[in-house]
C-alpha cells in the first residue's frame, strides 16, 4: 500500500512500495550485493535511469528502498536515503552541500559528535562553523554571513532538550536561500514534521526511536524536493554511506510499532519529569512536557506531544549525579536513546566528552547533567528505581 492520505499510523505499519511474487506481507530482506540485468540493453538503461529497478546494493535494494519510502512518507518528503548510521546521515548532509570557503550556523547543542566533525573535520576543509543559541532566533539572524549555505539544527536539543522554533528559522533561512537542515532524532516523525515546518532536510539516527529496540545503528535523510535528493543519493553512491538489506529489514520492523511505542514512553516521561520536578533532591528538571521548560510554548506548538526524553541536575552536583546513576537499577547505564529500555548516562564523560570542557558549558552541559531516555516499562517501577536511587543520594 502507498496510499500517503492514511494516517501516520496506518503508514507506519503499511507503506512501502516492494510487492513480491509470492505476495510477502512483510518486505523480504533482499540479501543479495548485486542483481542480474535481463541483457545488456537492460543493464545500461538501469545505470541511465538510477533509481528504476535495481543492479547493485551500494546504491538501491528492495529491502532498502521499502524502508526510505517508509519514512518518507512519514515524514512527508520527496525521498528518503537511508544510511550505515546516523554520523553517516549527518556527514552526508555536510558532503554534499558544503565546499571549501563555505560558512554554516549551527545550533550549539548538538549531539557531541556532530559539533566535532564541524568544529575539526570539516574547519580543516576549509568549512567555517558559527556555534549559536538557536533558541534565539536573533542569534541565528545575525551569524549569517554572505557565504553562509547551511543552517543546521537540532530539536529538542542533545541532551539540554532546547528547543529551536523550526519555522522561526525556517523563515531566516528561506529569506537568503540557506538550506536548513533538521535532525529529528529526539522526536521521530510521530511528534514532528520538520519539512511541513519549512526545513529543506530532515535526518535521524534511526538507531534511536525509528528503530526503536537498541538492536541496530543506522541513519536517514530526507529531502523535501527532487533537487535536493539527487545530490544527496549521488554523494550517499560515491562515499559508499549505504545500508545493508539485513540492518533495514529491522529498521523497517520496528517503524510498524512506532507511535505505540513513542506514545507509552512519553506517558512515562510525563509521570517521571513530574516526580523528578518536585523532589527535594532535584535542582532542575529540563522535559519540554513540564511548564517550566523555557520553550513549552514551543515545543506545544510544533511537536504533536513532549517525548521521552529528559535531562536533569541534581542539588549534589556531579557527585550526586553519579550516585543516582551509579544506583539505577532497572534503567541501564548506557548511551543511546530512543528504545523501549530505559537508558540513563552522564553526557560530560559519556556522549559529549569529545568536546572541550569549555564549550560544553557554553553549550549547556554541565559536569552534573544526567540524561534520562525513557523507555515502555511500568512508570511506577521507573519512578520506584529513581526514588531508590535517590535515597542513596
Ligand atoms: N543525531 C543525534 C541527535 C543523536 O543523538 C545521535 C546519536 C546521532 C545523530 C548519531 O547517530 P548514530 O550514528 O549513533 O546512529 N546519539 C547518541 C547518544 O546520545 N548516545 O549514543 C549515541
Amino acid at each position: 500500500m502507498k496510499d500517503d492520505s492514511k494516517s501516520i499510523e496506518t503508514r507506519q505499519v503499511h507503506s512501502g512500495t516492494i510487492k513480491d511474487q509470492f505476495g510477502s506481507v512483510v518486505t523480504p530482506i533482499y540479501q543479495t550485493s548485486t542483481f542480474a540485468f535481463e541483457n545488456v540493453d537492460d543493464g545500461a538503461y538501469k545505470f541511465k535511469h538510477k533509481g528504476e529497478g535495481y543492479f547493485y546494493t551500494r546504491v538501491s535494494n528492495p529491502t532498502i528502498k521499502d524502508l526510505e519510502d517508509a519514512v518518507t512518507s512519514l515524514e512527508e518528503g520527496y525521498g528518503g536515503i537511508s544510511t550505515s548510521s546516523g554520523m553517516s546521515a549527518v556527514n552526508l548532509v555536510f558532503w554534499t552541500f558544503l565546499r571549501p570557503g563555505d560558512h554554516v550556523v549551527c545550533g550549539d547543542s548538538v549531539y557531541g559528535p556532530t559539533l566535532s566533525v564541524l568544529s575539526t573535520f570539516f574547519k580543516e576543509f576549509g568549512i567555517e562553523t558559527s556555534f549559536v543559541d538557536a533558541t534565539q532566533l536573533a542569534e541565528v539572524q545575525s551569524a549569517i554571513r554572505e557565504n553562509t549555505k547551511l543552517i543546521y539544527i537540532e530539536t529538542p536539543a542533545n541532551p539540554t532538550m532546547a528547543i529551536t522554533d523550526i519555522e522561526g528559522v525556517a523563515r531566516i533561512a528561506g529569506q537568503q536561500n540557506i538550506l536548513l537542515a533538521v535532525d529529528n532524532t529526539f522526536c521521530s516523525p510521530y511528534l514532528q514534521k520538520p519539512l511541513r515546518l519549512g526545513a529543506d532536510i530532515v535526518l535521524h539516527s534511526m538507531t534511536k526511536f525509528i528503530n526503536g529496540h537498541a538492536d541496530v545503528v543506522s541513519g536517514i535523510v530526507i529531502a523535501k524536493e527532487r533537487s535536493i535528493f539527487g545530490p544527496l543519493m549521488a554523494k550517499k553512491n560515491l562515499l559508499g554511506l549505504n545500508m545493508d538489506p539485513h540492518q533495514a529489514f529491522l529498521v523497517r520492523r520496528g517503524l510498524k510499532t512506532l507511535s505505540v511505542r513513542v506514545e507509552r514512553a512519553q506517558e512515562n516521561a510525563l509521570k517521571i519529569a513530574q516526580f523528578l520536578e518536585q523532589h527535594p533532591k532535584i535542582d532542575k528538571v529540563s522535559y519540554p512536557g513540564l511548564k517550566s521548560h523555557p520553550q513549552y510554548e514551543i515545543a506545544k506548538r510544533q511537536m504533536k506531544g513532549p517525548g521521552a526524553l529528559m535531562s536533569f541536575e541534581l542539588k549534589g552536583g556531579l557527585e550526586a549525579g553519579k550516585t543516582l546513576m551509579n544506583n539505577m537499577k532497572i534503567a541501564a547505564l548506557a548511551v543511546s536513546l530512543g528504545g523501549i529500555e530505559t537508558l540513563i548516562q552522564h553526557p560530560a564523560t559519556m556522549t559529549h566528552s569529545g568536546l572541550p570542557r569549555q564549550q560544553r558549558l557554553y553549550s549547556g552541559i554541565t559536569d552534573g547533567l544526567v540524561r534520562y531516555s525513557v523507555g515502555i516499562e511500568g512508570a511506577n517501577d521507573l519512578i520506584e528505581d529513581l526514588a531508590n536511587a535517590l535515597e542513596k543520594v
